[in-house]
């Protein structure tokens, strides 16, 4: 059957903000995509894709006819809740980010044992699995590592910690009391900071105060701040998320000292942010309406990460610091998304 099979590289989650980009790299560089996605994926992605599926991660009917027909050998998994919108709808989030990740493990190890190759697993995580008490540990904690702190306070951070636990879990010890087990699934997982694109408007996390920022000036919109001035986390741009995802799929196994890691690229405060976003738009309005339940969880993350893993293992070098993320990305980005 597995030679009958297409070889494809399959994108969960596809018409997201990071899937928006990493299709047509995935494509660019010669893979057969396919996709699955809630809904339609829009013609810009759609575009780059060998076959679209319209439907739910967690529909396992819809993994069996996948199975069934694809010779699966890389899955990204992009789909899922974020922060803010899990904390309104948290059994819907626990059921698509975990459910829909247990699926899809389980779809790996299946789709490994009948092409007998491992099957890589890429698994955007997230810093919302960090949970620091207060602003004076946060403050005194500055660059946390992948194994401290590990105390979520959200649902979609929880979903996401044990997501990472349960991806380890299949690569390392699935059915470890069973005799002639072969696992199948090399499951690889980069922790994202906050992620600031400029081809496609935030979509709901409680880090997007930064993108939201950039993107209304360039509507020529007021912006109310819903963070403090002083809120610090760390953020990477989309195009150096993309790279990261493909840097590490494409990582030799045994170069990889650990599952999950951290990846950062700038850690500004959202008052350097708005200083950032006036000077490139001059009459750009930035307002500072803290909301007390989304700063909470903003306080609960991390001001910075430590990277040297990701930099060690696999060779994580983002190109945009903070200044050059607007000046070369951002804003030329931002202007020609509201230009068309
Ligand atoms: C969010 O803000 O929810 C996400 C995240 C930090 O993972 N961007």
């Amino acid at each position: 059957m597995a030679a009958m099979r297409t070889p494809v590289v399959l994108v969960t989650g596809a018409g997201g903000e990071v899937g928006h980009g990493l299709v047509g790299r995935l494509a660019g560089a010669g893979h057969a995509v396919i996709t699955i996605d809630v809904a339609p994926l829009g013609a810009e992605v759609s575009c780059h894709v060998r076959r679209a599926f319209t439907g739910s991660v967690t529909d396992r009917s819809l993994l069996e006819r996948i199975l069934a027909e694809f010779d699966v050998r890389f899955v990204f998994h992009l789909a899922a809740l974020l922060s803010t919108r899990a904390e309104f709808t948290p059994v819907a989030a626990h059921e698509v980010n975990v459910e829909g990740t247990l699926g899809l493990l389980e779809f790996a190890q299946h789709q490994g044992a009948s092409h007998g190759e491992a099957v890589t697993v890429v698994y955007p995580s997230s810093i919302a699995v960090y949970g620091l008490p207060d602003l004076e540990t946060k403050t005194a904690a500055g660059a946390v590592a992948e194994d401290a702190w590990n105390v979520p306070i959200t649902m979609y951070g929880c979903n996401k910690l044990y997501c990472e636990l349960l991806g380890r879990y299949y690569a390392k010890h699935y059915k470890q009391l069973t005799t002639d087990v072969i696992r199948r699934v090399d499951f690889r997982c980069v922790r994202f900071p906050g992620v600031i694109s400029a081809a496609t408007r935030p979509s709901g996390g409680t880090s997007d105060y930064a993108p939201e920022m950039v993107h209304a000036a360039a509507r020529g919109e007021p912006y109310d701040c819903f963070v403090r001035p002083d809120t610090r986390i760390p953020f990477i741009t989309m195009p150096d998320a993309i790279d990261a995802l493909l840097a590490l799929a494409a990582a030799p196994r045994d170069r990889l000292s650990r599952t999950a890691y951290n990846v950062r690229a700038f850690s500004p405060t959202a008052e350097e942010l708005a200083a950032l976003t006036v000077d490139a738009f001059p009459r750009a309005v930035v307002r500072w309406a803290a909301d007390p339940k989304r700063q909470r969880i903003v306080d609960s993350w991390p001001a910075d990460v430590n990277d040297d893993a990701a930099r060690h293992d696999w060779g994580f070098s983002p190109r945009y610091d903070v200044r050059a993320a607007f000046a070369e990305y951002l804003v030329p980005g931002i202007r020609e998304l509201y230009r068309t």
